[in-house]
């Protein structure tokens, strides 16, 4: 077992309490204007920037900092078209005959049916794997914990990166996705968690007039 290396915390940085005050009030006023988009512009985004956006995600802490995320970026059409075609399949079985009667109410009043033309219009599609367990380049497996904690965490600050920057983004995940590994080639190591889609929204972009809760019906102080 090799013994641990420490380094001095050197990038921390205290903000006085008012800043800190300030600071919490604009990150919030940033936070809640993220919208989940279905209506995407097909207007280009240059890849550097979606570059930037994975390697802030690519910080997010992981047990044992084994960092079990793969981000697949698809911009190719013929693949996009490809997901597009399965993904609908799969949506279709579920509006028709896989969802409960309570799934679809739930559902309703975001306006969601088995039509996801975004899947090709959308510039980018990032589909996120998680590694259940890594692979080593001599065939041997390394075991991965918390796997699925750390990709949903990843996947959050890819969410909140896409949002800081201007874009808009959208948590698409049909079910079951395994047709994901088969198109993107990914080994059986790795699950899909799910699909951001990313871009501009169209100009004529509508959402749901839905709510977030209050801080009383989210959180408790004890
Ligand atoms: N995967 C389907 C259904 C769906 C499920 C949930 I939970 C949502 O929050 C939204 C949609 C679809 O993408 O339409």
């Amino acid at each position: 077992m090799s013994s641990p290396k420490f380094i001095a915390l050197t990038d921390y940085h205290e903000y006085h309490i008012d800043e800190m005050r300030q600071r919490a009030v604009s990150f919030y006023e940033q936070m809640r204007s993220r919208r989940t988009v279905r209506q995407f512009s097909d207007r280009p985004i240059s890849r550097e920037i979606i570059e930037q956006c994975i390697l802030a995600a690519a910080t997010a802490p992981s047990g044992a900092n084994l960092q079990p995320w793969h981000f697949v970026v698809v911009t190719d059409p013929s693949v996009k078209r490809q997901i597009r075609v399965a993904a609908e399949e799969e949506e279709k079985e579920f509006y028709n005959k896989r969802a409960p009667k309570e799934w679809l109410e739930a559902l309703a009043p975001l306006g969601t049916d088995e039509h996801k033309p975004f899947l090709e219009i959308a510039p980018y599609l990032i589909a996120i794997f998680e590694e259940r367990y890594g692979r080593l380049p001599t065939g041997g497996q390394v075991k991965h914990y918390y796997p699925k904690e750390s990709v949903g965490i990843a996947t959050g600050l890819l969410i909140t990166a896409i949002q800081q920057v201007g874009l808009v983004s959208l948590t698409h995940t049909p079910s079951p996705m395994k047709f994901l590994n088969e198109i993107l080639r990914r080994p059986s190591n790795e699950t899909p968690f799910l699909v951001l889609v990313v871009g501009y929204p169209a100009e004529d972009a509508v959402v749901p007039d839905i709510k977030r809760k209050r801080l009383e019906d989210v959180c408790t102080f004890v």
